[in-house]
């Protein structure tokens, strides 16, 4: 167990997921700080932040270059004059919609360089649920059997966000999008792109799983049909109880995920009532 000398550092999950305290995410950190939010970041795959304020969207990317380097995203509109940033919200109107982000995903894994991860922060929240949960993909890796572990170690998967923002979007014509979000799925969305099925941390040197419901389409070489069992089945190993972490917001949360180890989603059971959060998405590099 890590000792931490400039937080406190508090658990959550079973194996992920940990509450920091003693920290202003608005003010600059000292460098032992710094330092060990990285180090606690990197152990727990995601953290988390009470009572901040980063109303600010200039404070929000300070707070995030603690972490890495803010990145535009495609398709989902920014915020006006941050490209780096996307407001994410369901309104109350918003009746019988589908919430962004609430099927099991690793963010833009549909991109040759997926996201680092992200820094999310919450504006406003529902009286009671919108809760966001994330599964351990290294522990779903570890606790493969030998034989399957060799096998997926030399496969690679096709990915793409033709589901979300291509051709076959559920958000075409504005269906499934809140009023206040705006998504421009467009044939750029139908790319394939090639990840490791198995990817090894660039920073932990731990391997974890590289696969997610949203974006997966199939394994290389495999069609669709012959991929979906064994895809099905590492999806729902994922996501057993003990790898999932289940994070409550208030308003002046953060959360900031290690999107190279973790899938995540967003909870969909607070209709007619009023959720947003502000995300700052941070640059990633090609999964080995
Ligand atoms: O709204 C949430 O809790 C998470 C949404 C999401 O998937 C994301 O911000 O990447
Ligand atoms: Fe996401």
């Amino acid at each position: 167990m890590t000792s931490y000398d400039t937080i406190a550092v508090e658990p959550l999950g079973g194996s992920i997921g940990a509450v920091i305290r003693g920290v202003d995410l608005g003010a600059p950190l000292s460098n032992a700080q710094a330092a060990e939010v990285h180090a606690a970041f990197l152990a727990n795959s995601v953290v988390f932040f009470r009572d901040q304020d980063l109303d600010d969207p200039e404070r929000q990317k300070r707070a995030a270059r603690l972490f890495g380097e803010p990145v535009a995203i495609p398709f989902v509109k920014s915020l006006d004059g941050h490209p780096e940033i996307i407001d994410i919200v369901k309104e109350a109107e918003d009746v019988g919609k589908y919430n962004f982000g609430g099927n099991w995903h690793t963010d833009t894994s549909f991109l040759e360089t997926p996201a680092m991860g992200s820094l999310l922060y919450a504006l406003d929240v529902p009286p009671r649920g919108g809760d966001t949960l994330f599964a351990d993909l290294y522990a779903a890796y570890e606790t493969l059997s030998d034989g399957l572990k060799r096998s997926l170690e030399g496969m690679t998967a096709l990915h793409s966000g033709i589901r979300s923002y291509g051709s076959q979007s559920k958000f075409q014509g504005g269906r499934n999008t809140s009023v206040s979000m705006a998504i421009d799925a467009n044939e750029e969305g139908d790319k394939l792109i090639e990840h490791p099925v198995v990817r090894t941390h660039p920073e932990t040197g731990r391997k974890g799983l590289f696969v997610n419901p949203n974006y997966t389409i199939r394994f290389r070489d495999w069609s669709e049909a012959e991929s979906k069992p064994l895809l099905d089945f590492l999806y729902a190993h994922a996501i057993r109880d003990e790898f999932v972490c289940r994070f409550r917001w208030e308003r002046g949360s953060v959360a900031v995920w290690d999107n190279r180890c973790l899938m995540h989603r967003a909870v969909n059971d607070y209709e007619g009532h009023r959720r947003h959060m502000r995300r700052v998405t941070l640059q990633g590099d090609r999964p080995h």
